[in-house]
């Protein structure tokens, strides 16, 4: 983005607000005194959210600012984050309380309690140890949703290494950065996993990505497809160790020993639409108070009461903060899914809801459309009556979108939060209080109690209700990032150079202020255009295709345009109906229906936003949290050689795209 920014030119013409209804606030966690109090004493406030956890020896400072941007939380605060999560549930007495229902994909489940919780960690604690890991190393994760995933990251925590979660679906090579990037010295995997209702290798992809890395010493494998996967498990011997060979014999006694609040915890890198991944480093004290309090508030859970599922994959920041250690900090009861969700068929999700009466669902927009795409019909065959909160996180959710998930799956009247936050928040930020605030549709509305965000213009001024610009946390936040791994120069310049003068945390998203002052995300600022001189963005465009009723998803850049500096690009993806019906009226039906959709955008947004162009597809490149990468869509919309596709869930996609493109379809 260049010189004096105008405010984006914009209609978000959203103005449905949905209050909570009184049954639902007068039992809330969070009231709407929750604001004053914490803004009339932030430290103060966010001493009294660290009391949600058990401390071996209490913080003399809350925070400690004076090497900013490196922040300390709870200064010389001790504690164990496992057994924050774990041993302390089963000493109060909840040891038979069910913490993780699994359901594997081919129908297999598994129930833990927190006592058998606490026994596995304490073994797969005592394994790594015996393996000679010591606080401080790091143990890489390449795992699918099996439980040996979350004991394995609480097993890290309980002896104070750190893990670096790897997404199951990576390349060899993206697994190979991560691990040479932190000197992992174990790699922890599965043999293979479940996907779509077939066993895939995963052990031969580690293998391959870690020829000559010689910083791992041990390889644990997890067995989790057995016979059923084709051929043998490769196998190095004196590396590669069972799991269940190494871990089941192990003792279930093992001592946590308190760290220090700012013992890092974990490192997570972010996908990154640019440049080498970023190794996002989150320490312990801080960042498990700010997942507690905000899983506590935002989505209102009560222990022993609710039962959560968070559909993310731990390969994700959503899968560290909000499945394991906010939920488990807060004795959870929760659902953990193996598998994809229209495995076998599309109904899944809410046959699990249903099944399990989980209460509390959160997920990401992009599957959000998906099932819309899929059909009514499909969730009317469940009762999803259990249901009492409906979070989204990871995209901005269109107003569309929004509506159909209150609608048709909180039978009209859940409330829905829509949560904005970042790996490099580690925690919740921006988000409605499901008891307070009267949700807005597609915005994200208000930054949380302790919580503070701004929108400034390039200068880092305010910009005034209804204006528009770049979303900033203006003071330091517990759960924040420590640091980027071994890169403390990129760490400032990344995050802290863009508004240095004022000292503001730069999140990289487009926002405005509505009349009311709420925020409205736009998507990244690399994803605004420049169009004739107006400033548009991608998310409202798409959000416009999408509330065309023939359109399932949409993903818009901007693409050098000799008159217009930008011309507005648009890729879509048609419900069955629509897509089937232009296929039968041949070409003619095909431009027909685009023009009807380049119309329907300027009818909602303006004329400015028109898309030059619409491009019919089957499907969008996606990263492991469903964000659509543009920056390989500008790449076939500009004609070029298509870049760096190692983070795509699906590296095929793109493909698929150019060839559909080519041919015509
Ligand atoms: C948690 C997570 C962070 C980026 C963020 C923004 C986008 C996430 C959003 C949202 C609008 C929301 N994002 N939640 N945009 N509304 N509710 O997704 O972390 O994978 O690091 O991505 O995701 O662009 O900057 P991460």
């Amino acid at each position: 983005m260049t010189e004096q920014s105008p405010a984006l030119d914009n209609l978000l013409t959203e103005s449905r607000t949905f209050p909570p209804s009184d049954e639902f606030a007068g039992q809330a966690n969070a009231k709407a005194d929750l604001y004053a109090t914490a803004d009339a004493d932030r430290e103060q406030f966010w001493a009294g959210q660290a009391e949600r956890l058990s401390w071996d020896t209490k913080w003399s400072q809350v925070l400690d600012w004076t090497n900013a941007p490196f922040a300390k939380w709870f200064v010389g605060g001790k504690l164990n984050v496992a057994y924050n999560c774990v041993d302390r549930h089963v000493e109060s007495g909840h040891g038979d309380q069910v913490a993780i229902h699994w359901v594997g994909e081919p129908g297999d489940t598994r129930d833990i309690t927190y006592a058998q919780l606490k026994d596995e960690v304490s073994k797969a604690a005592n394994a790594l140890s015996s393996l000679g890991v010591v606080a401080g190393d790091v143990v890489a994760i390449q795992l699918q949703m099996v439980p040996e995933a979350i004991f394995a990251m609480l097993a890290c925590a309980r002896i104070g290494a750190l893990h670096s979660v790897v997404f199951g679906g990576f390349s060899p090579t993206a697994l190979r950065a991560r691990v040479d990037d932190a000197s992992a010295k174990i790699v922890i995997t599965s043999d293979g996993q479940y996907r779509r209702g077939k066993a895939a290798p995963m052990k031969a992809n580690v293998d391959e990505a870690l020829q000559g890395a010689e910083t791992v010493q041990k390889v644990i494998v997890v067995r989790r497809t057995g016979s059923d996967l084709e051929g043998e498990t490769p196998w190095t011997e004196g590396r590669d160790l069972w799991w269940h060979e190494l871990v089941d014999g192990q003792s279930t006694e093992h001592k946590p020993e308190a760290f220090d609040s700012e013992h890092p915890l974990f490192i997570l890198y972010t996908s990154g639409t640019t440049g080498k991944p970023k190794g996002i480093l989150h320490t312990s004290g801080g960042y498990l108070t700010q997942t507690a309090y905000t899983h506590n508030v935002v989505f209102d859970h009560k222990p022993g009461e609710d039962v959560y599922w968070c559909t993310a994959d731990i390969g994700w920041i959503t899968g560290h903060s909000y499945i394991v250690y906010g939920p488990l900090a807060n004795r959870v009861t929760q659902v953990v899914y193996e598998g994809t969700p229209n495995t076998p068929h599309e109904g899944r999700h809410w046959e699990i809801i249903q099944k399990y009466k989980v209460s509390i669902y959160y997920t990401a927009p992009t599957l959000i459309r998906t099932f819309m795409k899929w059909g009514d019909d499909i969730p009317a065959k469940y009762d999803l009556s259990s249901l009492r909160v409906l979070g989204s996180v990871g995209e901005p959710i269109n107003p569309e979108a929004w509506i159909w998930y209150r609608d048709t799956i909180g039978a009209s009247k859940t409330p829905v939060v829509d949560t904005w936050w970042q790996t490099e928040t580690g925690a919740i930020m921006i988000s409605p209080l499901p008891g307070v605030t009267a949700a807005k549709p597609g915005s994200a509305q208000r930054a949380l109690p302790g919580i503070s965000a701004k929108v400034v213009d390039d200068t880092g001024t305010e910009v005034p209700h209804g204006g528009g610009g770049y979303l900033v946390l203006d003071k330091p936040w517990p759960s924040m990032l420590r640091g980027v791994w071994g890169d403390d120069e990129r760490f400032r310049e990344t995050y802290w150079s863009r508004f240095s003068e004022q000292g503001y945390y730069f999140a990289g998203d487009g926002a405005k202020y509505d009349e009311d002052g709420d925020i409205w995300l736009l998507g990244r600022v690399d994803d605004v255009m420049n169009v004739s001189g107006h400033r548009i963005s991608t998310t409202e465009v798409e959000s416009a295709l999408v509330s065309h009723p023939t359109v399932a998803e949409a993903a818009v850049v901007g693409a050098t345009d000799p008159t217009t500096g930008q011309g507005i690009v648009a890729f879509v993806i048609l419900r069955g109906n629509a897509a089937e019906s232009i296929k039968a009226g041949g070409g003619s039906a095909g431009e027909a229906a685009v023009q009807e959709l380049r119309n329907h955008v300027a009818k909602e947004i303006g004329p400015i936003a028109k898309p030059r162009q619409i491009m019919v597809v089957a499907e969008l490149p996606k990263t492991r949290s469903g964000k659509i990468m543009r920056r390989l869509l500008r790449d076939v919309a500009e004609n070029r050689q298509i870049g760096d596709v190692t983070t795509l869930a699906d590296s095929s996609v793109m493909d698929l795209i150019s060839s559909g493109l080519k041919s015509g379809k």
